[in-house]
């Protein structure tokens, strides 16, 4: 297939609620939706990098740089016959793998397309539906935590994840299990302790919660190993993993015992599926995180996660989670069994609306 053209489109969306982290508040999700044309078909990737650096380097006006000036310019023309070899022409552009990430789904998607197959087939996925859960930002007090909880669980969420920080932890999680002693819960720091903490940690065991996500710095391995090693709760990376090779690392430091998979963290789905394949062969369980995407990144996820390692449920929530109107039909809506169905039709198998991508787009740029 020959890259015909390359549509970028800087997009701002409000979200339903703000999304309060460790590192910061979110309320409108910033973010690139890329269009690459070939052979009369048009793909779509997102790059999930947001408005501020919180939790990776790289935000939208970053991917928007290295987009425009440097990985763009670097494809359009190229004939290519799988993902890889668009991702082949990125490597002399170190880092800035989500801006990466953003064309190479968009390819796999028109490969899809053009196979006729769906981009869970593609990618060797095996289920209809994927597990998924939800994440609760911090709130601005226990009770509406545990009201926000409420609504997620009658909504049919049954798993539910809590961001923490210092000073919004262990009371909180005592909380929310003397209410539900049952059910699937876990946490995540975003890389707001250090070692220092090692007894909340301990204190957490108690809870039995599935995992603590990205407890110490987003960029360490080595003493997450530490910590791993008083813990009976699995710890498990997200930010800290940004290839296979950090994920051979960190399993073999035993630094984790579970896996967060993004393929805008890892550059892609090919490496997110290497990582996947890696854990698969180790019984290390992996999921699929999220980054608030729209509804084509979240395409994207949901194929991924329908491969056979991805056994806990995903950041993945239905479109009304984070947005009033999603830009794909239909919306990705909640199964009653805590699923979301994988699309069936080709490529990521939903429509992009767009009038909808047009009116979120703050600015845009085509190639070719
Ligand atoms: O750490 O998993 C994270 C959102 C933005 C940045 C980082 C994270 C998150 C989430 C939201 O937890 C997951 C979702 O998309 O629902
Ligand atoms: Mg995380």
């Amino acid at each position: 297939m020959k890259i015909e053209q390359i549509e970028l489109y800087h997009i701002s969306m409000p979200l339903v609620a703000p999304f309060e982290t460790s590192f910061g508040v979110e309320t409108e999700r910033h973010g690139i939706i890329a269009a690459l044309r070939a052979d009369g078909l048009t793909g779509y990737g997102e790059c999930v990098a947001s408005r501020e650096p919180g939790y990776s380097y790289e935000t939208a006006s970053t991917a928007w740089h290295i987009l425009t000036e440097f990985l763009a310019p670097r494809i359009l023309g190229m004939e290519f016959a799988s993902a890889g070899d668009v991702m082949a022409r990125f490597a002399p552009v170190c880092g800035h793998a989500m801006a990466k990430a953003a064309l190479e789904q968009a390819a796999w998607d028109v490969l899809a397309q053009a196979k006729n197959v769906s981009l869970s087939k593609l990618l060797g996925g095996t289920r209809p539906q994927v597990n998924v859960g939800v994440s609760v930002g911090i709130h601005p007090t226990a009770a509406a935590l545990l009201d926000r909880i409420e609504r997620y669980l009658a909504d049919g969420y049954k798993r539910i994840k809590i961001k923490i920080k210092p000073g919004w932890d262990l009371d909180i999680v005592r909380q929310v299990r003397a209410r539900w002693p049952k059910v699937w819960l876990q946490v995540d720091a975003n890389s707001a302790y250090t070692l220092a903490d090692q007894s909340l940690f301990e204190a957490m065991d108690e809870f039995k919660l599935l995992l603590i996500e990205q407890p110490l710095g987003h960029d360490d391995i080595y003493e997450h190993s530490l910590l791993q090693a008083h813990l009976a709760t699995p710890l498990c990376l997200d930010e800290s993993i940004l290839s296979a090779a950090h994920a051979r690392a960190a399993l073999a430091l035993k630094a984790c015992r579970v896996i967060n998979i993004k393929v805008g963290r890892v550059g892609g789905l090919a490496e997110a599926r290497h990582i996947h394949n890696l854990c698969h062969k180790q019984n290390i369980p992996v999921w699929c995180g999220g980054m608030l995407e729209t509804g084509i990144g979240r395409a994207a996820n949901v194929a991924i996660a329908s491969l056979p390692g991805f056994t806990l449920p995903g950041d993945i929530s239905a479109s009304a989670r984070y947005y009033a109107e999603d830009l794909v039909e239909p919306p990705f809506a909640l199964n009653a069994d805590s699923t979301l169905s994988v699309p069936t039709g080709p490529g990521l198998g939903v429509r992009v609306i767009e009038a909808r991508l047009k009116a979120a787009t703050l600015r845009s740029e085509r190639f070719g």
